[in-house]
């Protein structure tokens, strides 16, 4: 029998401070992919970024903010193949980016519009998981399905503290230990559920600590290190690949920005906590940490913002281009069978909206 030892308690990290902490190096990661890493965590920020300014002129609905957790995501679909699948939940709703899809659907699926609506077979990136921790079961059953098959596939599943409470993630988690799905279960743990504190989330010590009851290793990574965060994924996939089964990966941050657009942190969270979050947000650690080993100058990390914005103006343009949906498409996948009161209800629902 294997024994599953408690995680590791301590947080990996691989940059340093430019200080007392000195940098570390990740083993086959060459100029050019520590490059291409920094232009995904710049796309990612400057996606959140525009988003938010969006979403206050009112062209995005209500908006779920991921500043400061650009290194968790971008890190660890970094570690994947293309033919690896992402389960993404809301928070990490434009990851879809790093997979080649166009900001304009992120865009419209946060405008409501279904032009926001992509195939996931297009990307190998799931639909947006907006109901907590649902989409773990998912990606486990895709993962066992695909090692059936003989793929050679891993998943990622995405999902928060608070959805380690839900009981999809237990039933998620039970089968992929006892199945060894070749999944990566990913914990962004920013210490909170909308406004429930990670101490009232659970008793355990750490939440990669649940990893021993299901038989799985559990992984404890600073979340504000892309280079750890990378690292502990790409370990996680090459024993899901193996065939050794799933990892829990706990990436620990502290959310600095609110749970969302309609939120308002300052009546719970712990400002001075914040603060010291968002002096040592991740890309601009990373952007230092690659001009320290010369391999970005501020040039380049300027050019690279640049065309991230040139992507952001792009995507609002188009999905702003977008003629608006038809109405019906609210019921076309509700009913098998439209109750016979549904015809009137859609002409009453056309004359209220004049369309
Ligand atoms: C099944 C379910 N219950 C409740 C909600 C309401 N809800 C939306 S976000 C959220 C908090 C989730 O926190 P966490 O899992 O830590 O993820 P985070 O938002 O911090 O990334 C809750 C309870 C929901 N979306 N789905
Ligand atoms: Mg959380």
């Amino acid at each position: 029998m294997s024994r599953v030892l408690p995680a590791e308690r301590g947080l990996r990290r691989v940059i340093g401070d430019g200080a007392e902490t000195p940098d570390g190096e990740v083993d086959g990661l060459g100029a050019d992919q520590l490059l291409a890493l920094y232009r995904d965590l710049v796309l990612l920020r400057t996606y959140d970024e525009r988003s938010l300014v969006y979403h206050r002129q009112g062209r995005i609905g209500t908006y779920a903010i991921f500043w400061n957790h650009e290194a968790m995501q971008a890190g660890s679909a970094f570690a994947l193949d293309e033919r690896d699948w992402i389960f993404p939940s809301y928070r990490e709703s434009a990851i879809g980016l790093l997979r080649g899809m166009p900001a304009s659907t992120v865009l419209s699926w946060w405008r409501g519009h279904p032009a926001g609506w992509w195939n996931p077979l297009d990307y190998n990136v799931a639909s947006i998981c907006v109901p907590i921790g649902t989409h773990v079961p998912h990606a486990v059953g895709f993962a066992w399905g695909s090692k059936l098959k003989g793929e050679g596939r891993v998943a990622i599943a995405y999902f928060g503290d608070g959805a380690t409470s839900e009981g999809s993630f237990h039933e998620g988690a039970t089968f992929a230990g006892v199945m060894k799905a070749p999944v990566v279960l990913f914990c962004n743990n920013n210490q909170w559920a909308i406004s429930t504190p990670l101490e009232l989330q659970t008793g355990a010590p750490t939440l990669a600590d649940k990893a021993v009851g299901y038989g799985m290793p559990g992984v404890r990574v600073d979340g504000a290190d892309v280079l750890a965060v990378y690292e502990a994924t790409r370990e996680a996939v090459e024993r899901a690949r193996a065939g050794d089964g799933p990892t829990l990966v706990e990436a620990v941050t502290y959310r600095s920005a609110p749970h969302a657009t309609a939120d308002d942190p300052s009546l719970y969270v712990d400002e001075e906590r914040v603060a010291e979050e968002r002096a040592n947000e991740c890309v601009g650690r990373y952007e230092r940490y690659l001009l320290r080993l010369g391999v970005l100058s501020e040039a380049e990390a300027d050019a690279i913002k640049q065309e991230a914005l040139a992507v952001m103006r792009e995507g609002i343009a188009q999905a702003e281009a977008e003629p608006p949906a038809d109405v019906s498409l609210v019921f076309e996948h509700a009913y098998a069978v439209p109750p016979p009161a549904h015809e009137h209800e859609l002409a009453e629902l056309r004359r209220i909206l004049g369309g």
